[in-house]
């Protein structure tokens, strides 16, 4: 059922470009090759970060069953250590997309080649190849609406992007296994293309391999050179043309650095935080106290330089905080020495990150803190005010703002 219908895009003559073959294809294949594997890893160490095996409040994948087999206790050193990661993953991603598509534009007309299936081989090559591009895409999809909308999927995007991460890259570690040496092969003797994918009709070249993949790499290098600064932060933040904007304008000052959600937003009341009201409940075997900020503020402080690191690859540069560290107000309610883990309640009702969970090494870190200013500045209502927590090495998910509550206690 070959067709030779030109005018159809099951037939070879259909594709006309000159550029197509397997030496074109193999270099944007290698290119992914070293790229995608990069990636899935720092998306697999990112979710790790989360301590999502500590507490249900920390996990939005609750059924991951095996596919948590590797999770491990979140390290605090060195302290940009999710800053770099998760950096790293997202800017990596969105680098990567002019070398995807170009990927795909150099394959496409496998895509519509017919008959479907020769045999049952053939059909579950097939299948594998509809997981791996449709798994790409999907992941590149999921991750730039997330990076973009700020959780456009609430709740959901987190299982979509982590299962749909393994089908993809169970179907790319396939894929690669079947071609690598093809491709090695390709790219060590450059010359002529071959292959199928050579067109038999091949119209007139606009363009020659090399001003294609000089284009390919140049599209890559405007994508990253427009996003890496929401990962540097400071004045190089406003670089990252690519990077979400229209949030709240942090302003200038000790406080004017990014703002995730600000008070107004999660329905954060001054009269809730005032010296009158707030009280800080901290419970543990011991007993519970409840601290006012000016009991808080007569307590040991500390200083430690810490990022906030945003799960959407944003981050600052260290912020100046300083507080009372968690350690103190572990043995403040009966927890001398060893501290066990903590739970973290906020002021704020609804909302996914009004609680978190933190584990024992990262309340031990004499870093960790229960901040009170920034910069030399009490905290503002929109990072957090009167009290919130700041933890090195850890995802900006678990950096509680407008703290009501604390809990210690093994989870
Ligand atoms: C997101 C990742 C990738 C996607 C979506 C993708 C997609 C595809 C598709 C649909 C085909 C055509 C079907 C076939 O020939 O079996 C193909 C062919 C090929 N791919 Fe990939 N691929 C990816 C990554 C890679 C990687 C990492 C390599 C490693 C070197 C690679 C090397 C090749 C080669 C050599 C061919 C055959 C070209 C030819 O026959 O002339 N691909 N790819
Ligand atoms: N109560 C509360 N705390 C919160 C959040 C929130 O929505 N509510 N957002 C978290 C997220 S996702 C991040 S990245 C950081 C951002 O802190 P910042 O707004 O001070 O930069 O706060 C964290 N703490
Ligand atoms: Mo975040």
């Amino acid at each position: 059922m070959r067709n030779d219908d030109p005018r159809l895009p099951s037939s070879p003559g259909f594709w006309r470009s000159p550029l197509r073959g397997t030496g074109f294809t193999s270099v944007l294949g290698l290119v992914l090759l070293v790229g995608i594997t990069v990636l899935f890893v720092t998306g697999l160490v990112s979710y790790a970060a989360y301590n999502p095996d500590l507490s249900p409040v920390n996990d939005q994948t609750p059924d991951k069953g095996i596919l948590g087999f590797y999770l491990f206790a979140w390290p605090t050193d060195p302290h940009w250590l999710y800053r770099f990661t998760q950096g790293l993953h997202v800017t990596l991603g969105i680098t990567l997309i002019p070398i995807l598509l170009a990927k795909l534009w150099s394959v496409v007309p496998r895509l519509f080649a017919l008959p479907p299936a020769r045999s049952l081989a053939h059909a579950l090559e097939r299948l594998s190849l509809l997981l791996l591009v449709g798994g790409g895409l999907f992941e590149f999809t999921t991750g730039v609406l997330n990076v973009q909308l700020a959780y456009v999927f609430p709740g959901s995007f987190y299982p979509l992007h982590f299962y749909g991460a393994w089908v993809f890259f169970a179907a790319f570690v396939a894929h690669a296994v079947l071609k690598v040496p093809a491709a090695l092969r390709a790219v060590r003797r450059p010359g002529r293309e071959q292959g199928d994918l050579v067109s038999p009709r091949p119209g007139p070249p606009t363009v020659s391999r090399r001003g294609a993949l000089w284009f390919v790499g140049g599209a890559s290098l405007l994508f990253f050179a427009t996003t890496v600064g929401q990962s540097i932060g400071g004045v190089l933040r406003r670089t990252a043309l690519l990077a979400p904007h229209g949030g709240a304008d942090p302003g200038g000052g000790p406080n004017g650095f990014q703002i995730n959600k600000t008070a107004a937003y999660a329905g954060i009341d001054t009269r809730e935080t005032g010296a009158e009201a707030w009280r800080l409940v901290v419970t543990g075997r011991g007993g519970t106290v409840r601290l006012s900020r000016a009991q808080l503020l007569r307590m040991p402080l500390h200083s430690s330089a810490l990022p906030i690191a945003c799960v959407e690859g944003w981050s600052t540069a260290d912020q100046w905080w300083r507080g009372v560290r968690l350690r103190d107000l572990a043995a403040l309610v009966g927890h001398d020495g060893d501290p066990p883990d903590l739970f973290v309640e906020s002021l704020q009702r609804h909302g996914a990150f009004r609680r978190a969970a933190l584990r024992a090494n990262q309340v031990a870190d004499p870093r960790s803190l229960l901040a009170l200013y920034v910069n030399g500045e009490a905290l503002s209502p929109d990072h957090g005010y009167p009290a919130r927590i700041i933890v090195p090495a850890a995802p900006g998910v678990l950096n509680t703002k407008w703290v009501a509550r604390l809990t210690f206690g093994d989870l």
